[in-house]
């Protein structure tokens, strides 16, 4: 077999990747592990940024997000017994979109193999990439029904399968991984019931953060903070509400709406970034390139800009001989990942400095959160950042 491109994972990042090349005519074959079922059901994001809901249309990736997206125009800050409601789009004209990850993945799958015309092989075992440096250079995989190992020679390898994949582990030896662990533990759920605000909920208390995150009318997101390797099995449903209750209310706050967990699960919030993100015919993208704690639900915003880059400078490569998009790719997504590294670190500490433990801390953060209320530059700076980039995709 042979394909111009190889995406190896069928997350945001590949299926992004392979959209965009399907669209300019290029041939690709896109390897997942799992099932096709299992990628369109894994509940994950649910935040998109408005620059990265622009680059999906432009790129006619956002016909069923923007008719079922839920538009937000504000969150709410909970601290010091009180609510504080902070409106970004009168700030800067943005929205957020929320729309669930598997919905985004499903409509990608969609688009990449049925109506692109698209190759894709789900649930492939022990793929493995091979003289990536050459200009020649191959993946293979067994395939699920024969058992046998099958070759794919390409021109280039879109390393896209996340942050337990193998491409990023195949150039171990060469890449430089930069960490960052934040030492704090976020117990995920989703509970099965309408959010108990129409807006994202951030509760910075003295016992830990809590967040609430809409995920749709039926279905919402929770985060309390624990510690981290803390096991879910430590938090039964009564415990659970209790917390939420707790670091979620404040004088006026309309009353936690309560359901079923369906989801539990304790996330270690920790980063990493790999330098350079191209090595030889070797491209990274998304987690697996950088992970960013869902601190600031910047995973799937990065993950789908690395993609628009990577697929727009793969296609100008293939179709016109023009190399500028790629050699320039690693470069230009670094910028944007460090800046959002950034980012996360700072409002990790407005979320979870009031529970460190240390009075100085809280003080100054108190200190921060109340800034945020009072001087408009400050509300400004946090804005920007936190509805995400300038650039346009
Ligand atoms: P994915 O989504 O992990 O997809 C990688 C795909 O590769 C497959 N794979 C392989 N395929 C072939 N060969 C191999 N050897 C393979 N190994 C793995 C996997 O099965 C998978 O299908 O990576 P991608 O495309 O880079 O997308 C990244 C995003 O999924 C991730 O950053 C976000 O989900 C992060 N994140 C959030 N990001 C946001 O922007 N906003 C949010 O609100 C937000 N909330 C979250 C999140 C991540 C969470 N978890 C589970 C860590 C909430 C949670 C709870």
């Amino acid at each position: 077999q042979r394909f111009p491109v190889v995406v190896v994972g069928a997350g945001p990042a590949g299926l992004t990747v392979g959209c965009v090349l399907r669209a300019a005519g290029v041939d690709c074959l896109v390897l997942e592990t799992e099932t096709r079922e299992f990628v369109e059901r894994l509940p994950r994001a649910g935040v998109i940024e408005e620059p990265a809901v622009r680059g999906l249309e432009r790129r006619g990736l956002a016909g069923n997000l923007l008719e079922r997206a839920q538009r937000h125009t504000a969150c709410e800050f909970r601290f010091d017994g009180g609510r504080h409601r902070f409106a970004y789009e009168e700030l800067t004209g943005r929205r957020h979109w929320v729309y669930p990850q598997q919905f985004l993945v499903t409509d990608l799958v969609r688009e990449y193999a049925d109506v692109r015309g698209g190759a894709v092989r789900f649930g492939v075992r022990d793929v493995r990439l091979h003289e990536p440096d050459s200009d020649r250079p191959s993946v293979s995989y067994v395939c699920p029904e024969s058992g046998r190992r099958e070759v794919v020679a390409c021109e280039f390898v879109a390393g896209c399968d996340g942050s337990r994949g193998v491409t990023r582990a195949s150039v171990a030896e060469r890449a430089a991984v930069a960490r960052h662990d934040y030492g704090i533990g976020w117990l995920a759920l989703l509970a099965e019931a309408p959010p108990s605000a129409d807006r994202v909920l951030f509760g910075c208390h003295p016992d830990g953060f809590a967040g609430q995150m809409p995920r749709g009318p039926e279905v919402t997101r929770y985060y309390l903070q624990c510690p981290p390797g803390d096991d879910p099995g430590n938090w039964p449903h009564e415990r659970v509400w209790t917390e939420l209750r707790r670091r979620l209310g404040a004088a006026g706050a309309e009353p936690l709406t309560e359901g079923r967990l369906i989801e539990k699960r304790v996330l270690d919030m920790h980063d990493y970034v790999t330098e350079p993100m191209a090595f030889g015919r070797l491209y990274l993208a998304g987690d697996a390139a950088h992970l960013v704690a869902p601190i600031a639900a910047k995973g799937l915003n990065l993950a789908l800009y690395d993609a628009f880059a990577l697929g727009d400078a793969l296609a100008a490569r293939l179709l016109k001989g023009d190399g500028t998009g790629l050699d320039g790719y690693s470069a230009s997504c670094l910028r944007r990942v460090w800046d959002y590294q950034e980012f996360s670190q700072w409002l990790s500490e407005l979320y979870h400095g009031s529970a460190a433990g240390d009075p100085f801390r809280a003080g100054t953060t108190l200190a921060r959160l109340r800034r945020l209320f009072s001087s408009p530059a400050a509300a400004a700076a946090f804005a920007e950042r936190y509805l995400g980039t300038a650039e346009r995709y």
